[in-house]
């Protein structure tokens, strides 16, 4: 899989696909991270990515032309699996079934805001989709970028050692059942500072070991994610 990040700050990324399943992806081959410095398609004096606001208000806009002229550039002949998506704090709020969509994807061109915005023919026009990861304020699209090709760079079959992709169709993969947080882990020292990791672990009774991390996952999930438990 392709992925393109179109950025204001290509050095960002220097840091987040150096490292653990993302690095191991890149180095076999599976997927291929190119970052686009979006100053490349401005042609005035100051590489001016930015303008003022129709209408007046706070902060910079971003101006249309870089955004079509980089992602005309990078796909002359654009195909329905090369899918743009605009990095936004008004976008979708991204989960684990939209890294399941985007896993299917060939290629992925990921549009990372700054300023107090983007013009909006970007995402009328020229996005496939607007993606926000949660309802807090960054200080643009750069984090948020990193943060989806990280969860759908681990669902491609390879990556993990998952030849069956289909396989992952839950929020986390832990097989308590759908929806659930992941149980409890403990290792090593069985007894560290006094706290002890639960006998059952420690026992091989597996049936046994089963439903006890079954009965921590609900209890868990129910204290700290109550909107995951689902009520009849
Ligand atoms: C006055 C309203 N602005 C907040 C100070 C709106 C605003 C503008 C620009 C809020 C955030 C941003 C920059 N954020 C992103 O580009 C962004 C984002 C986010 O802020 N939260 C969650 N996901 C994302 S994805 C891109």
């Amino acid at each position: 899989m392709i992925f393109h990040v179109l950025t204001i700050f290509p050095e960002f990324f220097e840091g987040p696909f150096a490292h653990g399943v993302v690095k191991r992806a890149k180095d076999a081959g599976i997927l291929d991270i190119r970052i686009h410095n979006l100053r490349d398609w401005t042609f005035d004096r100051h590489k001016s990515v930015d303008d003022r606001p129709f209408g007046g208000g706070e902060g910079m806009v971003m101006k249309p032309e870089p955004l079509f002229l980089a992602v005309e550039s990078i796909w002359p002949e654009r195909t329905p699996r090369q899918k743009a998506i605009l990095l936004s704090a008004q976008g979708r709020m991204f989960d684990q079934a939209m890294a399941n969509g985007l896993s299917r994807e060939a290629e992925l061109l990921l549009i990372c805001g700054r300023y107090e915005g983007v013009d909006e023919r970007v995402a009328e026009h020229l996005a496939d989709g607007e993606i926000s990861i949660g309802n807090y304020v960054l200080s643009g699209g750069e984090l948020a970028a990193a943060v989806v090709i990280d969860a759908v760079a681990r669902l491609l079959p390879g990556v993990l050692g998952n030849e069956a992709s289909a396989a992952f169709d839950s929020f986390q993969e832990s097989g308590h059942g759908e929806g659930l947080l992941d149980c409890p882990h403990w290792t090593r020292p069985a007894d560290f500072r006094g706290w002890k990791a639960p006998e059952v672990l420690l026992n091989g009774n597996h049936e046994e070991i089963r439903k006890f991390r079954k009965r921590l996952a609900l209890e868990k999930t129910a204290r700290l994610r109550p909107d995951l438990v689902r009520r009849p």
